[in-house]
């Protein structure tokens, strides 16, 4: 049997039930095969692919916390710091009711490759709870922030894991735990990222996924021939991502006609109204119903089928496997040229396979949406100097590395004779700084 084999065959017996990270460790080391091939003797006798997929540690504990009525609920939180061969591990929190331990490690997993092609000292990491913050008051939030925190911080520090927010996990959430861990730590360090711009924040951090995915799109389309002017682009989810991926979209010369949430999607003829959006969402915290009771020739669906709404390009930003074999079809047949992943691994495989057999071009989420951990990695380092930075400062680094981890993409995949294949090009081209600095650094 192949190592890749071997590997994938011992991961899945020892976590049955974690499809998802099954998911994510089958695709980078598929496309490893050739990289694998070249250099099978001394991986083995390293046991690299093995140290690869076990996470150097992970944390699970219990967060209790007073709800407003004065009862004691109780929520697992998790961290797992994945990789550490390159830098701190850096990766966000997510809070959804979702959330175990199979969704956090593959979410880690994805941040080691993700982490690495920015070209920053960052490692792989990732955190999150099943405390669901929808419906609840703000006290509530602030309640359960603080009671997890209390256990994070034992685990977390500016040096050795700097965590973020994810789904579920904004300013709000991000200023309620910063403020705990100062309180018992003591220190007033840049131990999170996404901070408020008051406290250590970095300018463009919160517009940054979804800028950067932007850009990465952008870079792809023009090396293959193709102007984003004019482009009509299906957006899913309505969160951070979404929202800054839309407006960087319209600044670009193309026209959103689609978002979502989890009950349902818009869709826009006129183009989303992104001030709109923003009002609905990230104030009021409303249901995308609110954004249609007041946009006259907007149209809203109950449930899914946002992939249904033809376009030029599709961006998924929402959430794990929303991209599915039918919705790849139905985007094929609509015409679709390009899709490019703002959320991570929101395409299943067989759609991956699907849309890449039928020449659509394909940006993996490890590469298109990195900009948000490449600007965390920005904030880390003006925390360091203790300075900070314009907006157009941060935002030219950030098309800068967009743009670069784009041409590694392209490169790694031409360098293995898999011309076109991103996926590929981003799983390789991440592995090789990982895989040098794991042989120059031992048995550790
Ligand atoms: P938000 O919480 O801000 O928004 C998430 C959006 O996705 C909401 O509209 C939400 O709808 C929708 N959504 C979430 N879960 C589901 C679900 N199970 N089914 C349908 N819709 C769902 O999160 P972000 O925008 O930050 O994150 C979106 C994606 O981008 C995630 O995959 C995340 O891991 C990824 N990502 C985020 C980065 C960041 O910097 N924030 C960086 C890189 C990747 P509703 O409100 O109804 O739940
Ligand atoms: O998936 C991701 O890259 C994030 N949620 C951002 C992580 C970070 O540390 O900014």
């Amino acid at each position: 049997m192949s190592y890749v084999d071997e590997v994938l065959e011992e991961l899945i017996s020892k976590n049955p039930s974690e499809p998802e990270f099954h998911q994510a460790a089958k695709e980078v080391l598929e496309s490893l095969r050739p990289v694998i091939q070249e250099n099978e003797e001394v991986y083995r006798r390293e046991a690299l692919l093995e140290r690869l997929v076990n996470p150097e540690r992970q944390f699970k504990f219990r967060i209790p916390w007073v709800d407003d009525k004065g009862n004691i609920r109780v929520n697992t939180g998790y961290r797992v710091q994945f990789n550490g061969v390159i830098g701190p591990y850096k990766g966000g929190m997510r809070f959804h009711p979702s959330v175990n331990l199979g969704i956090i490690k593959f979410l880690g997993f994805e941040q080691i490759f993700k982490n690495s092609l920015t070209g920053l000292p960052i490692g792989g990491g990732k955190g999150g709870t099943d405390f669901d913050p929808k419906g609840k008051s703000d006290r509530e939030v602030m309640a359960f922030c603080q009671s997890f925190m209390t256990e994070l911080q034992k685990y977390i520090g500016p040096d050795t894991d700097v965590p973020a927010g994810d789904i579920g996990v904004g300013a709000r959430e991000i200023g309620y735990m910063f403020g705990q861990y100062k309180r018992i730590r003591g220190a007033y360090e840049g131990v999170l990222t996404g901070k408020g711009l008051t406290y250590g924040g970095s300018l463009a951090r919160k517009e940054a996924t979804g800028y950067g995915l932007l850009y990465f799109t952008k870079e792809m389309l023009k090396n293959n021939g193709i102007d984003m002017k004019g482009k009509a682009i299906a957006v899913s989810g309505a969160g951070n991502v979404a929202i800054y991926a839309a407006q960087k979209a319209f600044e670009m010369g193309a026209k959103v006609i689609t978002v979502s949430d989890s009950t349902g999607y818009i869709y826009d003829p006129d183009g989303i109204d992104i001030d709109l959006l923003r009002e609905v969402k990230e104030i009021k915290r409303a249901r995308l119903t609110e954004y249609k009771a007041r946009r006259q020739n907007a149209v809203y669906t109950e449930g899914k089928g946002v992939w249904t709404v033809k376009c030029d390009i599709a961006l998924p930003c929402a959430t794990q496997n929303e991209l599915l074999l039918d919705d790849a079809k139905a985007l094929a047949a609509n015409g679709c040229i390009a899709v490019a992943e703002g959320a991570n691994m929101p395409s299943t495989s067989e759609a991956v396979e699907y849309l890449q057999k039928n020449h659509i071009l394909f940006g993996p989420g490890k590469a298109a949406n990195a900009g948000g951990v490449a600007t965390s990695a920005l904030e880390m380092t003006q925390n360091s100097e203790r300075l900070s930075w314009t907006f157009e400062e941060v935002d030219t680094k950030l098309q800068q590395i967009m743009t670069t981890i784009f041409h590694s993409c392209d490169s790694a995949a031409k360098k293995y004779k898999m011309d076109k294949n991103y996926v590929a090009g981003a799983n390789i081209a991440g592995f090789e700084k990982v895989v040098e600095a794991m042989l120059a650094q031992g048995a550790v």
